[in-house]
């Protein structure tokens, strides 16, 4: 049995056009009405496909497929929700792979034991509304969905009433149904397959992240007037803290990556010394002592440079999640399976967050990665070559197949 790579790559084109920004990507932020309208076409697909579909408190979808025997069921999906300057393979493809996953088995008849869903979770990217990996966090129980309703994003909007504004606040339960398994395929967003010259990447888990606010408080002055010494400038403070982040993963080395995201001064003119600065660090490590560390580096610097320059701090943690190790079995089952296919394939972890980290907390979980083509990602030129994305969903295919003849009562 093998997916019809040509339906896939179709609905990949499809989903692409809604929120399309003219340059090869597309721009579906979180709850916006291009999620939306995302959605609605993806929802479409799943029911055309007999599945019964199913919105959660937080408004995750899952569409089901009865197996022969009751039982939990085995688990795919992704997000379809993007960053601003979205490709068009980040999460997506593990939707739609996962779609033609079932459809595979609808279309050839077979019903495997166990019932099979694919999901699509809320806001996994995390750009308008923090953390990322929010609606499977809420699946998983670790936020309640009260709280979640209360986030404001970046644009002053609260995730609860732009949730009920797109339609999907939905009634299922969260946390949600315990799944046998979770399975997800993504592309790896990195360089390291392409750089290897692998085909599929065995995930062995995803590196703790750290997400922070920043927000420096100087004072307004005229450009031209205030002496170079009478300054508390928050724009070179939050300069500063960018060439700083840059300088700590440098020296820190290995894994460990910083970067600042978002930038805002106020009042963004151009005769004002900025009074106010608003700004993220991202920080992630595959170690979780490496990361507490560079958090509390980062943390030092910081305070030593609006102590210099005599501006104020306020901090609010965006996102804090420990690294993540997927289960060894599903991590084997990737790898053998992609030898079966005859495909080369590494071990290596995720950089990027994901949905599968969240569902780790309840079930076992793994990813299969195929390779980007220049490692690049958030961005329209992301790319994932055909021959690579029929591979990795015919991967996936068979490791879900072989998770679902789990015996039912174990
Ligand atoms: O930030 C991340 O790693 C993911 O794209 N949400
Ligand atoms: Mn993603
Ligand atoms: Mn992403």
């Amino acid at each position: 049995m093998a997916v019809n790579a040509g339906r896939l790559l179709a609905r990949l084109e499809e989903l692409s056009r809604i929120g399309d920004t003219g340059d090869g990507g597309c721009a579906r932020l979180a709850l916006s009405d291009e999620d939306r309208a995302g959605r609605d076409l993806v929802v479409t697909w799943m029911r055309d496909l007999g599945l019964d579909v199913q919105i959660d408190g937080i408004g995750n979808v899952i569409a089901l497929r009865e197996g022969r025997e009751p039982g939990a069921p085995v688990m795919c999906g992704s997000h379809i929700d993007t960053v601003a300057t979205g490709g068009r393979y980040d999460g997506n493809l593990g939707v739609l792979a996962g779609l033609e996953v079932i459809e595979t088995l609808v279309s050839a008849g077979v019903t495997p034991r166990r019932a099979m869903a694919v999901a699509f979770f809320t806001d996994e990217e995390g750009a308008r509304f923090a953390p990322d990996m929010l609606g499977s966090l809420v699946y998983a129980g670790g936020m309640a969905v009260e709280e979640a309703y209360d986030i404001v994003g970046i644009d002053g909007a609260r995730l609860g009433d732009e949730l009920a504004r797109v339609g999907y606040l939905g009634s299922l339960p969260c946390p949600g149904l315990v799944p046998h398994a979770y399975v997800e395929l993504h592309i790896e967003q990195g360089p390291v397959l392409e750089a290897h010259g692998e085909v599929i990447g065995a995930v062995t888990g995803v590196q703790g992240i750290s997400w922070q606010e920043l927000r420096l408080g100087g004072q307004f002055n005229h450009a031209g007037t205030t002496p170079m010494a009478f300054r508390h400038d928050a724009g070179l403070a939050a300069a500063s803290v960018a060439v700083a982040a840059r300088r700590l993963a440098t020296e820190l080395g290995g894994d460990q990556v910083a970067t600042v995201g978002k930038l805002d001064l106020r009042p963004d003119l151009v005769n004002v010394v900025a009074g106010l600065a608003t700004l993220t660090v991202d920080l992630r490590n595959t170690d979780g002592d490496l990361l507490a560390r560079a958090e509390r580096r980062m943390a030092a610097e910081v305070d030593r440079i609006a102590s210099e320059e005599g501006v104020s701090v306020e901090r609010r943690q965006l996102a804090r999640f420990d690294p993540v190790t997927f289960d060894e079995r599903i991590v084997h089952l990737v790898e053998t399976t992609a030898r079966e296919h005859g495909h080369s394939v590494r071990r290596l972890p995720s950089g990027a967050g994901h949905d599968a980290q969240m569902l780790a907390r309840m079930c076992p979980a793994g990813m299969v990665f195929v390779p980007s083509v220049g490692g690049i990602s958030h961005n329209p030129a992301e790319l994932t070559t055909p021959e690579h994305i029929e591979a990795g969903a015919n991967v996936l295919l068979d490791v879900l197949v072989h998770l679902a003849e789990d015996d039912v009562v174990a």
